[in-house]
């Protein structure tokens, strides 16, 4: 399955319980999320990738990706990564509208794209989730302002 968070289930699937640690080295993985979101393999991991990539994950096919969509997704896929998919719904989520759009891909990858040279490189991608890994590795302890109780501690 190419999909970024269907990489993070293969590196994670025999978990018992959440542990971002487990993604160590974590530049390792997001350089092979990098090379499996750059379906054509031209190296260039484009903004029309990332849209397509999500778009799995509008079940009713609205245009939009609700937490109830993004979550019950990796519910169905990987149980032990639901609690992460919140933190990572609220990363993406960049205009905290309670949906994912074409807007917060835009934005997030302008937020990647640390040069503004358009495009995001291999370095660029690795650097934004390698901090991001790192800042979950505190998620427990509630450090950054997200809660870890949206919704149900566990799928249902
Ligand atoms: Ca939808
Ligand atoms: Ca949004
Ligand atoms: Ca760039």
């Amino acid at each position: 399955m190419r999909s970024v968070v269907g990489i993070l289930f293969m590196f994670v699937a025999t978990a018992m319980s959440v542990n971002v640690q487990l993604l160590q080295p974590y530049a390792v993985t997001a350089e092979t999320m990098y090379h499996n979101i750059d379906v054509n393999h031209d190296s260039i991991f484009t903004l029309q990738e990332f849209i397509d990539d999500f778009r799995q994950y509008d079940i009713d096919h609205d245009g939009k990706i609700t937490r109830h969509e993004y979550t019950s997704f990796v519910c169905f896929l990987t149980p032990t990564m639901y609690q992460l998919s919140h933190y990572l719904f609220d990363e993406f989520d960049s205009d905290s509208n309670h949906h994912l759009d074409t807007g917060d891909f835009g934005n997030f990858y302008h937020l990647l794209d640390s040069d503004h040279n358009g495009t995001v490189s291999l370095p660029e991608w690795t650097a934004w989730w390698v901090k991001t890994f790192q800042s979950l590795e505190g998620a427990d302890h509630h450090v950054h302002g997200h809660s870890n109780t949206h919704g149900n501690s566990m799928c249902t």
